[in-house]
């Protein structure tokens, strides 16, 4: 049975925020703009998603650190090309109290100019390489456009960033490509699908050599970068002077590679799997995976609550996240209104029946099907309809994603398309710069980047000026 998303679909903006609050993720009615309040709800999901990356970076290799908040302005202004695109975007303190400060100091951006300085004094032969680090951080972008939950704040609350360090450009470019991997397994685990593209050269990360992008579509159908990777080259170790000696004794920069993920990425899981209900959250990072409800009928209570108890021991004991909800002043209906709306995977329902049949009621959140199953197979059967969910949560979203992803041959039909569907439209470039805008230009839609790791398009020829190359340009409208 397939659940109604139109609310969610036509009215996505009032929906996202109204479904964060009502399911007790985020209060952003906090008096500072572009700052916002975790719940306890909501800050069990961000732990679950947080464990989830630090379980895929501590097997790969990185180690974890904790960095300062503060940098001061020498620390900032080290790379030029980094500093002139963040400065407009910089937090600065200036006093303490009401003396003011001999050196002004910034809250991190991003943390290249936190770290850097501090490696510099640590790197000292080839034997210290490869190095990876990462932290899990807020950084503070003092954004100009609207700001939006999740989306676009100025504080970060929850920047995962890894920085690594090696000997040769090779190693770094293989470090790109683990990152990639580890990057997709992340977003694969919280079924959200996305495309990777390697951003234009005027859209590249501040510093970097070249950008690689995770973008997904929406339910309005406008693309979200949920995460970056980026090849920093020795740009950032010559601004830092970041060098080791090799095994011939002779000292040479760095090479660089660094990536990040914020909490786009659980506006991301919340904007693509839920529905006009509410939320809907893979089982795999659910804070509640499951949730009980005993049905109380006539001079059936005191059994049904026994059962209630003893199922959700059994659950438990099988590693499964379960909340009984015993509220006697709610009836079973509002009470099923709430979980649903929280994004609870499967309601398990107890009523007299069940209990005469030795049955209990098990409803999906992604599907709304109701099913009965023997009680004794509580923990297998539920354990089962988990990983039926989460696979088909991940069906569902890169099916959704896939109807979303239109090829054109010219900018005309790059534009008839893009207006009838929204979401990305993929065409052919010979990857000159001058093309690439006149593609902008022409179809009013932004250049997300070549696709990553895959072939041409129209015999790959670039419709603009004939050439023929054949790279994959990605175009839409980004938030
Ligand atoms: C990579 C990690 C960096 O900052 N330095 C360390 C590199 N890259 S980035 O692209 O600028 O940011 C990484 C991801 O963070 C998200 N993001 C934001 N999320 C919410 N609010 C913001 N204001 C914001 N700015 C960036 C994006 O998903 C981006 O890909
Ligand atoms: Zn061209």
């Amino acid at each position: 049975m397939a659940v109604e998303r139109k609310r969610w679909q036509r009215e996505f903006g009032d929906w996202f925020h109204q479904v964060i609050w009502e399911s007790g993720l985020m209060d952003y009615r906090y008096p500072v703009k572009g700052c916002g309040v975790w719940l306890p709800y909501g800050f069990k999901l961000r732990n679950n998603v947080l464990n989830l990356m630090r379980r895929l970076l501590d097997e790969t290799g990185h180690e974890e650190t904790l960095f300062p908040l503060m940098i001061t302005s020498d620390m900032v202004k080290k790379e030029a090309i980094h500093v002139k695109s963040f400065e407009d975007q910089l937090f600065w303190v200036t006093k303490a109290g009401d003396r003011k400060l001999d050196e002004e100091l910034a809250l991190r951006p991003t943390s290249e100019t936190a770290i850097y300085p501090m490696m510099q004094l640590w790197i000292r032969s080839h034997a210290d390489l490869p190095k990876r680090v990462y932290q899990v951080v807020n950084t503070f972008r003092y954004e100009t456009k609207a700001t939006r939950p999740l989306i676009r704040v100025r504080e970060i609350s929850t920047f995962k960033e890894a920085h690594t360090f090696h000997a040769t450009f090779e190693e770094a470019e293989r470090q790109v490509e683990e990152a990639v991997r580890i990057y997709s397994q992340f977003f694969d685990s919280l079924a959200i699908p996305y495309v990777v593209s390697k951003r234009p050269e005027w859209d590249k990360f501040p510093g970097a050599l070249y950008s690689i992008a995770y973008d997904t579509v929406l339910p309005d159908g406008k693309v979200l970068q949920i995460g970056t990777v980026h090849n920093l080259a020795q740009n950032f170790s010559k601004a830092f002077d970041i060098t080791f000696e090799n095994a011939e004794g002779l000292r040479e920069y760095v090479w660089q590679t660094c990536y990040g993920i914020s909490e786009r990425v659980i506006a991301a899981l919340i904007a693509v799997h839920g529905d006009d209900k509410g939320l809907i959250l893979p089982p795999g990072v659910a804070p509640i995976q499951a949730v009980v409800i005993p049905i109380p009928y006539k001079s059936k209570e005191a059994a049904v609550t026994e059962k209630s108890r003893e199922i959700k021991k059994v659950l438990e004991k099988a590693g499964v996240r379960v909340w009984l909800d015993e509220r006697d002043k709610l009836t079973p209906g509002s009470k099923f209104y709430e979980w649903e709306l929280k994004g609870v995977p499967l309601r398990i329902e107890i009523g007299p029946r069940d209990l005469e049949f030795r049955n209990l009621t098990l409803v999906r959140r992604d599907t709304m099907e109701k099913f009965q199953v023997p009680e004794e197979e509580a923990a297998s059967r539920v354990l089962e309809t988990f990983s039926e969910i989460q696979s088909s949560l991940s069906r569902k979203a890169s099916e959704w994603l896939r109807q979303r992803i239109h090829q054109a041959g010219n900018p005309e039909e790059a534009v008839a398309l893009f207006r009838e569907k929204q979401g990305i439209v993929e065409v052919g470039w010979c990857s000159k710069e001058r093309c690439g805008l006149t593609w902008e230009e022409e179809t009013g839609l932004q250049v997300l980047g070549i696709a990553w790791g895959e072939t041409s398009l129209n015999g790959g020829v670039c419709p603009i000026c004939g050439e023929k190359v054949g790279r994959v340009l990605r175009l839409g409208k980004p938030y």
